[in-house]
């Protein structure tokens, strides 16, 4: 699964609050592949394989879990991502259909 979303930090590994002034939402090109989820600059950035990109933006989905962020009201369409380091995301994407595609691909792999 590939597409763009809006990705906010909220905590680091062992649940230690993202500093602020790294809180904010960026957009990224996001794809998901061997049980990582790569945020990419854009489509360019995908397909040059760009190692920055690789390096800095892989998140490890094994015993990651994501869920509709109920709880996030100032923005739709939003999911959390909870990884087994503890570190803690929120994604928004376009719509209800892409927020259950996003979820239920993280969550089977
Ligand atoms: C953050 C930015 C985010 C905001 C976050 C701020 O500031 O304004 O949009 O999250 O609030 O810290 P910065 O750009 O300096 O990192 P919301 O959009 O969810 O309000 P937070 O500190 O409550 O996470």
């Amino acid at each position: 699964k590939k597409g763009y979303v809006m990705r906010k930090c909220c905590f680091d590994a062992n649940y230690k609050k993202t500093p602020f002034g790294k809180r904010s939402w960026k957009m990224f090109y996001c794809t998901l592949r061997d049980l990582v989820l790569y945020l990419h600059k854009d489509e360019h950035g995908f397909r040059k394989n760009q190692m920055s990109d690789n390096l800095h933006n892989a998140i490890r989905l094994h015993h990651a879990l994501a869920t509709k962020a109920a709880d996030y009201t100032k923005k739709q369409h939003v999911f959390r991502l909870q990884t087994a380091d503890q570190a803690e995301y929120l994604f928004q994407t376009s719509d209800s259909k892409e927020l259950q595609s996003w979820v239920d691909t993280i969550n089977l792999v």
